[in-house]
């Protein structure tokens, strides 16, 4: 292969030959370092298991995570496999467990004695620290103070005020990912009788991005592979995916890949260390011997957004290699495969075309990565004959995200790598279930024949009007239009853009309520008259009346980020005798607010769970068929058309679709070079999570992997940049958004941390960093914000700033 930039193209070497180190493989001393996982990991399990006081049940509910008799982890959406003896958990899902299952309980006194302006001043930590919730609470708007209420009063009152709203409209139903798939079901039912789609959801933010980029290309916004599929790959990408703290069970999978002499080829600015190298928690090796196995074959290092141009030019290797062997010899059978490419795709000469004139300078500049390594990963590329693209927030929190996994797919189908086994496309989803609850009704943009066939299977009307996402409800809460915010889990006013300017304004709406675990900012910020109904974890028993009005636990379901559909059974007892699970809330909160229907009695769906399930499979028969019976049987996967090469687009093929130009200058990353750096430089920055944090769930301030501890107000900076501007590490510094709309955003107190990152590239911590993202930055097609590549500018605190943030600093 091609080590020198004016090699011709057509030099390749022969299969299974490969190059020398070049610059993106990894050297000696970075696998020196501490590989990720081993020891350090089961002693992290340890220490939260500890610090929660859940010595025995700790440990013995860890054995049913994941387990068929058990539950579903509370953490990401990574496939349980097939591992029915042993452990089935990672260290950041025990972690997750520890954390709901914590014997810590919110207090009653903690609301007598602090205003809600009192706690809004302790950190995202101290707040889910307090422990569950346990009792219902109504905000009492005279003494700014949660007061405690019964269930029965807040059903009441809240579908009271429900029932005044002129507008269905003027209300968001929010969901979190780790609903199950029945109560994700039941509040859009709800919703949808209440006469709205407003439906904002967590993958707004998150994997909204695929979900309607990738429809688009292959006619399916889902995974195309399955875990089987790992285990055939002959080469997997993995495209701005911190894998070792947010999908850990799928080191294991790696490591395996690594282990069978697969490659494994990362694209992220930072050098995460558990794709560098990693020690397997479960192997017995590793773990003797301290040295982790080496996971990425490749590791390339490129600029914030680069990955539209780094997979383009991939593309082009590629397509250019081709035509140079067939030039040669007309008879060969070429690097692409060119019966697929006939048969099932759409678009190809156009997009070919378009490759063959991308220019190698601009390819590099763009994606500011050396024509070397764009070669060398092409060149695995075409070297491998089952190849998986995996794909995380490093590609779809950006303003050209839908753009980037368009090229990505564009790169599977050149070799067919899409419906053939160890092939195809991973988005990797974060929560553990917000590909279900998305796949049974939690859609703001719904076709008319999931409308049409909740109407018929309900006997119902469903609004047909294109309902809010998260950034449209943000932007309709600042216009004041939104009169009520009912939230199914999560922290929403804290994991949103601008979320300074959008919480300033919550306080104007009638009402907000929401539904939870643990404490958290979004309780902190009600509207005029607020409620939070605390609710039982995925690791609780969930007691109703049953199909015979006995009492019976329920099942709840799930799927994960790969079209698993599986069986999700609590094992503890729940934090409160007095909770009510989700499904309960929603019926009891649909109930106390529609008017009594002849076909939808939320009481005999509450009872019993698998009526639920009968119900979902009526509204979705092609997907859930036989849905009871064979989650029995422990779960199934959903049918995924392009599997078999049968694809749901417009041409009725796969399409290669491609934008114009390389995308990256509107986001200013072709100003900063190194030369040009300077304090007025626009440098992009990542927000993104830490080791020991599950979204806004803050478990400590520590990053193991990242060499941070004890605070979580850091920004990372390359060596290089801290020299040119002089500046060094520990300094202070405010970081300040570039943007055009006459919006001031500005956050003090970050600390400079020297890290191994690209110039003009910078990261910090989310949540911490919200107030600084725009809300209208974001991918054009999904509304997705783009919180990966916010433009911002560094200005040092002065001694003075630095002593007025202590507070700020010290309780971050
Ligand atoms: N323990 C734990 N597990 C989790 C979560 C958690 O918070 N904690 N969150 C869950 C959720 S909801 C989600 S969505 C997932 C999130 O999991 P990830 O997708 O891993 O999300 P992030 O940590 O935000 O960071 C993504 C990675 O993208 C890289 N990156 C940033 N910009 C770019 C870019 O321009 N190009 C490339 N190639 N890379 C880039 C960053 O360096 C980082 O390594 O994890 C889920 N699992
Ligand atoms: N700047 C920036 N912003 C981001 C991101 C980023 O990378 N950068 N990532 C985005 C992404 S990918 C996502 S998914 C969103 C996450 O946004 P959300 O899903 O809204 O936030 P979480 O932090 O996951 O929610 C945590 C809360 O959920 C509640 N909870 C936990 N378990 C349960 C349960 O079983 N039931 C109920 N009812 N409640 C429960 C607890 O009260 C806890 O405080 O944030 C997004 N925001
Ligand atoms: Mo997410």
């Amino acid at each position: 292969m091609s080590q020198d930039q004016t090699t011709p193209v057509d030099s390749f070497s022969p299969k299974g030959s490969h190059a020398p180190a070049l610059s993106a493989s990894l050297s000696g001393s970075q696998l020196d370092r501490p590989p990720g996982g081993g020891w350090p990991s089961i002693k992290a399990v340890e220490k939260f298991i500890w610090q929660e006081h859940l010595p025995i049940e700790g440990h013995r509910s860890l054995m049913k995570m994941n387990k068929p008799d058990g539950f579903y982890c509370p953490s990401c959406a990574w496939p349980n496999g097939d591992k029915p003896k042993g452990a089935n958990f990672c260290e950041n899902g025990a972690k997750a467990l520890a954390w709901e299952a914590t014997r810590e309980r919110v207090s009653d006194e903690l609301f007598a004695n602090n205003t809600l302006s009192e706690l809004r001043e302790w950190s995202d930590h101290h707040l889910e620290k307090e422990g569950r919730l346990t009792r219902p609470l109504r905000y009492n708007a005279q003494t700014d103070r949660y007061e405690i209420t019964s269930w029965e009063a807040a059903y009441a009152e809240i579908g009271q005020r429900l029932k005044r709203y002129e507008d269905p409209n003027q209300v968001e139903f929010y969901t979190s990912g780790r609903t199950s798939n029945e109560a994700a079901f039941l509040f859009s039912l709800f919703g949808r009788m209440y006469g709205t789609n407003n439906f904002p959801d967590c993958s707004n933010m998150c994997h909204e991005t695929t979900s309607r980029a990738l429809p688009e290309s292959i006619g399916i916004g889902k995974a195309t592979v399955n875990l089987e599929d790992f285990k055939q790959a002959d080469a997997i990408f993995i495209f701005g995916q911190n894998s070792g703290t947010n999908s850990p069970r799928m080191m294991g999978d790696l490591h395996e890949a690594r282990g069978r002499g697969a490659e494994v080829v990362s694209f992220n600015p930072l050098r995460e260390r558990a794709l560098v190298s990693f020690a397997d928690p479960q192997s017995p090796k590793d773990m003797l011997s301290g040295k982790g196995v080496e996971i990425s074959s490749q590791y390339h290092q490129l600029r914030i957004g680069g990955d539209l141009a780094a997979v383009q030019a991939m593309c082009k290797y590629v397509i250019e290699a081709d035509d140079a062997l067939r030039e040669r010899n007309p008879h060969a059978v070429g690097y692409l495969d060119h019966d697929f490419i006939a048969q099932h795709t759409h678009g190809f000469d156009a997009f070919a075309e378009h490759c063959r004139k991308l220019e190698w300078q601009d390819l590099v500049a763009m994606s500011g990565l050396s024509r070397e390594s764009l070669e060398q990963a092409g060149q695995t590329y075409l070297e491998a004959e089952r190849v998986i693209c995996c794909w995380g927030m490093g590609i779809t929190q950006h303003a050209r995200g839908g753009d980037t996994i368009q090229q990505i797919i564009n790169l599977l189908l050149l070799r067919g790598n899409i419906g053939k086994p160890g092939a195809g496309a991973c988005p990797i989803r974060g929560h553990s279930n917000v590909q279900g609850d998305r796949t049974v009704g939690i859609e703001n943009l719904p076709n008319d024949a999931m409308l049409d066939a909740f109407d018929r299977v309900f006997d119902i009307k469903c609004p047909r009007e294109n309902g809010h996402d998260v950034a449209e409800c943000c932007e309709a809460i600042l216009r004041g239009e939104v009169r009520a915010f009912i939230g199914m889990g999560g922290n929403f006013f804290r994991a949103i853009p601008d979320q300074k300017r959008v919480v300033e304004k919550v306080h104007d709406l009638d009402m907000t309520v929401h539904v939870a675990t643990k404490l958290n900012r979004s309780h902190l910020h009600p509207g005029k008259h607020g409620w939070v109904l605390p609710t039982i974890g995925h690791s609780e028993r969930d007691l109703q009346a049953g199909a015979d009005g006995k009492g019976a636990e329920q099942v709840s379901s799930a799927e994960d980020g790969m079209c698993n559909v599986a069986p999700s059974r609590g094992v503890m007892a729940p934090a409160d005798p007095s909770l009510h699970s989700e499904i309960a809330i929603t019926c009891q909160l649909a109930k106390a607010t529609l008017p009594p229907h002849p076909t939808v009695d939320w009481d005999w769906l509450q009872a019993d769970y698998a009526r639920i399930r009968d119900r979902i499979e009526e509204v979705f028969p092609q997907i859930f068929p036989d849905y009871n019976a064979r989650l029995a049987q422990g779960g199934f996967h959903i049918r995924i058309a392009p599997r078999e090469r049968i694809w749901h687009t417009d041409s009725g093929r796969a399409n290669f679709l491609f934008p114009e130009g390389l995308g990256t200058d509107e986001e200013g990353l072709d100003k900063v070079t190194h030369e040009t750096l300077n304090m007025d430089s626009t440098f992009l920055l990542i927000t993104m999570r830490g080791h020991d944090q599950f979204n806004t769930t803050v478990y400590s301030n520590d990053d193991r992997y990242r060499d941070v501890y004890g605070t979580r107000m850091v920004v990372m900076i390359s060596p290089q940049d801290l020299e040119t501007l002089g500046l060094s590490e520990g300094q202070r510094v405010t970081l300040e958004t570039v943007s055009e709309d006459g919006v001031e955003r500005s956050m003090a107190g970050f600390k400079l941390k020297e890290y191994d990152i690209p110039t003009g590239c910078l990261a910090a911590y989310y949540p911490e960093t919200n107030d600084l993202i725009p809300l209208d930055h974001r991918d054009a097609r999904s509304n997705t914000p783009a919180s990966k590549s916010v433009p911002v500018r560094l200005r040092l605190m002065d001694t003075e700033e630095v002593n007025a943030s202590e507070g700020v600093l010290a309780s971050s």
